[in-house]
């Protein structure tokens, strides 16, 4: 099978949102909402954007009937299909719902009934003022650390629709920055901070060197934890899905491919590469035992070392064990990663003489000490001696994004200002006396005010908050050890969500708020993160649903309850905050030697496209840098490569060492005192963006009986007598969560794989440590930092057992929006 075959749709093909139309269809007079049109037609085709590319969504008689791949997307993504699904699915939020006790008896009621479903439809009126009230309340009773607004999430593409920032903004103007703020994200919590002692930059969200570079001049491609093929259908703005055509090229030359993950992934399957079955979370010991094949052979580049490094000598005692006794060679490494110590020794001599382009994912600093993966990657390069040359040394974003697209001459948009004073660092206090912390210690920090913690370099004091409010995201999917966290939410006394789907995280609320979709408002975003091809005119497709209203309006009208509605709109509306932005925008143009339309052609024509200049087709990372360290230095303290960091070796870390290390992790297969059997692989799914398009038609492509799929290694379902399609309880300490079994030699043994972003459904009743009907994965992982320096998440970092599971499962309940009272 191949990737391509696997998740692109018909670029020709109008879909039509069967079950969509099925469910809703009937519905159709009562689901449109009853203010004026707004809708940019009603019958014909209006262009849009979203997470997974830009499309025309066909409309007849005021409904939307269809979807079609815009016809210049290289490579439209099958999730489309689910997105009208997404809007008309019966797991929207129609109107404004307060949980019962609550409405009853005031914040912090009967805080255990969270995640019961029993809400009580209000009117728009009566919600917003509660709202407001409760900001006020908690504000003048508990400080300004009261409410926590760090509210991470994916959300939806659109500069004006951003609904964190607008959150923000609203905090901002309304209540005087007066909120605990969140830095980080999910994604790459231990490499955003490491990567900055080591290479000066983030990396993470970098252009990579261009693909057609790579296509060229690259011999061997190294896969190493990331699957490009799958995970390249999403961008966090609107998709362009310009890497499919390299990644096709760089297949027909023939040239070599290598992928080192515990599953043949869909990047394996596309290039039909060669597969190394590698044990989860061991990945630093197979990198220095390759690490320690070039020293011992004298393969590494002294020259390249010496010129644009900096530590190696103080790395090379570890590396040998001169300084703990341990010669990490490749006989240790095997004994650990499972890959066979002669196939160690021949890969770290293939890629010292080939092109070899060490390409990673993120799963792999997404464990604890995720830290160490990307330094000692970057140390591995730069033994190769290949970092600077033209399809040599590593890329940390060419599974993201579409990172390594050659880059347009585009103008950039301004994104919306959420009015200053938000707070990003642990210690840093705003005008107010607000803070911030690391994101995925939320949890912690709500069951344990006050304790103190380390962060980078810093220490601060947890805050003691007493609100959430969440837009545009799902902890309830994205956060680790669910029934941590859903007993630490009982702690709060008040939790909001906007949303327009009934997520977990709507249900373990208080009050919830029924936002537009991004398909019922007008916007306007890039198309391409790295590549910035076009802008696209988000136009409304339909009207919005039911009561759905926009973000935007939502925290204007509680902006006026605050007293700062003209502060937080400006005076403007929808239109002219677009205009406003795009013209910003246009002003650029005389400087990079472009002419564009006016905004009224723009929005007329409904996308702009940039030429890509003949000199980004030619980019190489770090090209500069190897032609002149002196002149184009790194932003490291040294300006080089930090094999050993000084600054981290200040911090003192006992988990964070001042050179790249083996530490054991948590727990692994393999690991000393391993109490579970099996990893759980907890990649990003095929067919849907973390848990966005969860509820829809989609589903029906990969759930077994109803349920995530769980793959099982053949070998490992005979052990357990489990057979494919069975239905299997998985569990450990932490949790449990049902699954539908994938039997596949495509897994390694030992290791089984839940997708991330599953709908967290526990069993009615929903006490903490249910059993999870659905299977969110998170019901199983570890809420721990990856270490002091980063205190990044650790969901990739798990062991569970798993069984079939005895008696009539449940039907999943979480689908269907919780009962209209
Ligand atoms: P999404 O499913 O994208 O997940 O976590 P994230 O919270 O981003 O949630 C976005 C929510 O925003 C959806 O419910 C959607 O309906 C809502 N939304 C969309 N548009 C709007 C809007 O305009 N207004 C409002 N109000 N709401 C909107 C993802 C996170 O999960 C990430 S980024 C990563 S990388 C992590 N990955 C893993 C992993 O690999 N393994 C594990 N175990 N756990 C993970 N968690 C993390």
């Amino acid at each position: 099978m191949s990737g391509k075959d696997f998740n692109e749709i018909s670029r020709r093909g109008i879909l039509k949102g069967a079950s969509a139309l099925g469910v809703m269809g009937a519905l159709a007079p009562s689901w449109l909402g009853a203010g004026a049109a707004r809708a940019a037609v009603a019958d014909g085709e209006v262009i849009t954007g979203s997470h997974w590319g830009v499309f025309h969504a066909r409309v007849e008689g005021g409904q939307w009937t269809g979807i079609r791949p815009w016809e210049k997307d290289p490579h439209p993504s099958r999730q489309l299909e689910g997105i009208m699904d997404s809007v008309l699915s019966p797991s929207r939020i129609k109107y404004p719902m307060v949980r019962r006790a609550y409405l009853e008896g005031g914040p912090g009621t009967s805080p255990e009934t969270r995640g019961a479903g029993d809400f009580v439809r209000v009117s728009w009126e009566q919600a917003l003022d509660l709202i407001a009230g409760e900001l006020r309340r908690v504000s003048e009773t508990h400080g300004p650390t009261g409410i926590f607004a760090g509210s991470y999430g994916w959300m939806s593409p659109g500069k004006l629709h951003n609904c964190q920032s607008l959150l923000r903004r609203m905090l901002n103007f309304g209540l005087n920055g007066a909120f605990v703020n969140a830095s980080g994200d999910y994604s790459t919590g231990a490499a955003q901070i490491i990567m900055p002692h080591v290479m000066g930059t983030l990396e993470v969200y970098e252009q990579q060197t261009v693909w057609p570079v790579v296509v060229e001049a690259t011999d061997v491609l190294v896969f190493w934890g990331a699957d490009p093929v799958r995970t390249n259908q999403i961008s966090w703005t609107v998709s362009d899905h310009g890497n499919y055509p390299y990644m096709e090229a760089f297949r027909e030359t023939g040239k070599k491919v290598i992928v080192i993950d515990p599953w043949r992934n869909e990047t394996a399957q596309f290039f039909d590469a060669e597969w190394v079955p590698i044990r989860p979370g061991t990945d630093v010991a197979m990198m220095l035992g390759m690490a320690h094949t070039l020293h011992e052979e004298e393969l590494h580049d002294a020259g390249f070392l010496d010129e644009y490094t900096t530590g190696f000598d103080l790395f090379l005692p570890y590396l040998t064990g001169e300084s703990d006794g341990v010669p990490k060679t490749a006989d240790w490494a095997a004994e650990i990663c499972e890959v066979p110590a002669e196939k160690i020794r021949e890969l770290a001599r293939l890629f010292q003489s080939s092109r070899t382009m060490l390409s990673s994912g993120w799963a792999i600093q997404r464990q604890h000490h995720g830290e160490q993966s990307h330094w000692m990657l970057v140390t591995l390069a730069a033994m190769l001696g290949q970092i600077g040359l033209p399809g040599g040394g590593f890329g940390l974003s060419y599974h993201y994004a579409n990172g390594g697209a050659p880059t347009a001459n585009s103008i950039v948009l301004p994104g919306m200002s959420d009015g200053g004073g938000a707070v990003d660092g642990p210690d840093w206090l705003n005008a107010s006396g607000a803070g911030s912390i690391p994101l995925a210690r939320v949890v912690d920090m709500i069951e344990n005010p006050g304790a103190e913690f380390d962060f980078n370099g810093k220490r601060a004091a947890y805050p003691d908050v007493k609100m959430a409010y969440w837009v545009g995201g799902n902890p309830f999917s994205h956060h680790q050890d669910r029934n941590r966290m859903v007993k630490a939410w009982q702690k709060l006394e008040t939790v909001v969500v906007h949303d327009f789907q009934w997520t977990a995280t709507a249900r373990f609320a208080d009050i919830v708020l029924p936002a537009t979709s991004a398909y019922e408002r007008n916007d306007i975003e890039n198309v391409g993160d790295y590549s910035a091809i076009a802008l696209v005119a988000m136009k409304q497709v339909i009207e919005p649903v039911f009561e759905a209203r926009n973000d935007f309006d939502i925290f204007a009208d509680i902006s006026e309850r605050l007293g700062s509605r003209e502060a937080f709109t400006e005076g403007k509306d929808e239109m002219a905050w677009i205009r406003g932005m795009y013209e910003s925008a246009a002003t650029q143009a005389p400087a990079r030697g472009i002419t564009v339309p006016s905004f009224d052609d723009f929005w007329a024509a409904g996308i702009v496209e940039f030429e890509i200049p003949e000199e980004n087709m030619q980019y190489v990372r770090y090209g500069d840098f190897r032609e002149d360290p002196l002149f184009e230095p790194l932003g490291t303290p040294s300006g080089l490569i930090e094999i050993y960091s000084k600054n981290i070796e200040k911090m003192g870390y006992d988990d964070c060492p001042a050179h790249p290390t083996w530490m054991e992790p948590l727990e692994r297969l393999g690991g000393e005192g391993a109490k579970f059997p099996f990893h759980v692989d907890t990649t990003h799914p095929p067919a849907r963006l973390h848990s966005q398009l969860c509820g829809t038609s989609l589903r029906e492509s990969y759930a077994v009986g109803g349920r995530e799929p769980c793959l099982i290694n053949p070998a490992d379902a005979e052990a357990r007598g489990v057979t494919d399609g069975d239905i299997v309880r998985v569990f450990n300490d932490r949790g449990q969560c049902l699954a539908g079994a994938v039997i596949s030699d495509e897994i390694r043994p030992g290791v089984i794989r839940i997708s991330e972003g599953g709908w967290y459904d526990p069993a009615p009743g929903g006490e903490v440590g249910a059993l999870d009907i659905y299977g969110d994965v998170n019901t199983l992982t570890p809420d721990i930092g990856t270490s002091k320096l980063a205190q990044g998440n650790c969901g990739h970092t798990v062991l569970a057992d798993f069984e079939k599971y005895q008696g009539d499962a449940p039907a999943p309940n979480v689908f269907m929006a919780p009962a209209e009272v």
